[in-house]
């Protein structure tokens, strides 16, 4: 899109303008408005001319226009039908020097996880990779990590999803009554996820050169296309508006991650959403397995676990949420 057409639609968010209002807050002529128009409405965009003014009646469903249009955060959105990895479009970003630029992706064929593990990725999920640079030393990023899933989380129970998290990223939704095929190995409680978050960065000791956070919601894709233990939003809810829910999730993130904010606020944020705290969990660290009860979360993201030998601070790991019963083993 370019520099005009996005004028355009930026100058259009808050209601009507006439033609050449329009042409004059852009320095370019009233027929170049029109032509800008006409393309935007190639594009999918219902911009109707009245009275007032042109002004915009509908958007397209999804896209980087349509995520930008309306958008309370400050970011670029850039967009692809499919892509490998949004998380690798992004890093070639940071390679080029931006910032502040969401990939989005509505399929992915390579998606991630953590520890090179597969991510499903098919097309009508929310794909999206944050590139920023905070100003701020490596210790802190898993903070962003938890942002994520507390944004996460909150548009999804705008969604009308009983969304929560499971230390320190994943975003579970309770299986229904009598459900059990979510349990894991040894029958936990039934949860399943909705999305996860992979963080990737690259920085010195004191300073984070760049930060990719990747964000993916299974949003309007069937479950049999998921993995067994994964729900999707059309699951629970019927499908949502991805454009609406992506523009939420950012806007979050954007909020709490602010320069200016007291990071401290996304672990009250974090802990109001948590499915594991106050849980019996089984955490496997790179080095060895913790097992207790997770009483709190720590800045900036570590997982406080009560054991038999007292308290032990985890700050990475793969956690899973046990029954009361299994506790000791
Ligand atoms: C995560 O890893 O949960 C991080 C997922 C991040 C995906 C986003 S999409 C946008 C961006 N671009 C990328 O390439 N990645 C990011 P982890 O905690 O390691 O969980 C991975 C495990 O979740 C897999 O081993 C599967 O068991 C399961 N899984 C795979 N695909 C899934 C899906 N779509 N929904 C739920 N679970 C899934």
């Amino acid at each position: 899109m370019n520099d005009t057409r996005r004028a355009i639609l930026s100058a259009l968010e808050d209601g009507p303008v006439e033609g050449p209002a329009l042409a004059d807050r852009l320095g370019v002529s009233r027929a170049a408005v029109w032509k800008q128009i006409e393309a935007l409405r190639e594009a999918g965009f219902g911009i109707e001319s009245g009275d007032d003014g042109y002004e915009v009646v509908s958007v397209p469903d999804y896209g980087a226009a349509a995520i930008a249009f309306g958008l309370d955060a400050p970011y670029r959105i850039e967009y692809h039908d499919r892509l490998p990895s949004t998380n690798d479009r992004a890093r070639e970003l940071a390679d080029d020097g931006e910032s502040d630029v969401v990939v989005v992706a509505d399929e992915q064929t390579g998606g991630r996880g953590r520890l090179d593990r597969e991510w499903r990725a098919p097309s009508g999920g929310v794909w999206a990779s944050l590139l920023c640079r905070p100003r701020r030393p490596p210790a802190e990023v898993p903070i962003y990590t938890l942002a994520a899933a507390v944004a996460v989380a909150r548009a999804a129970r705008e969604a009308g999803v009983d969304a929560r998290i499971k230390w320190p990223n994943d975003v579970l939704v309770p299986a229904a009554d009598g459900d059990t095929s979510a349990a894991g190995d040894r029958g936990a409680p039934a949860e399943r996820k909705l999305a996860g978050v992979l963080t990737e960065m690259e920085g010195e000791a004191d300073r984070v050169s760049w930060l990719v956070v990747g964000i993916g919601v299974n949003a309007n894709v069937d479950a049999d296309t998921l993995p067994p233990a994964a729900t999707s939003l059309r699951a629970e809810v019927g499908g949502v508006d991805r454009r609406v829910f992506l523009q939420r999730v950012l806007e979050t993130f954007a909020e709490l991650t602010a320069d200016d904010a007291d990071l401290s606020a996304i672990l009250d944020a974090w802990r109001e959403r948590a499915s594991t705290l106050g849980r019996r969990v089984r955490v496997e660290t790179p080095t060895e397995t913790i097992e207790g009860e997770a009483v709190d979360v720590r800045f900036p993201g570590a997982l406080v676990v009560r054991t038999d030998d007292g308290e032990r601070v985890v700050s990475a790991g793969d956690c899973e949420h046990l029954r009361p019963s299994e506790a000791g083993g």
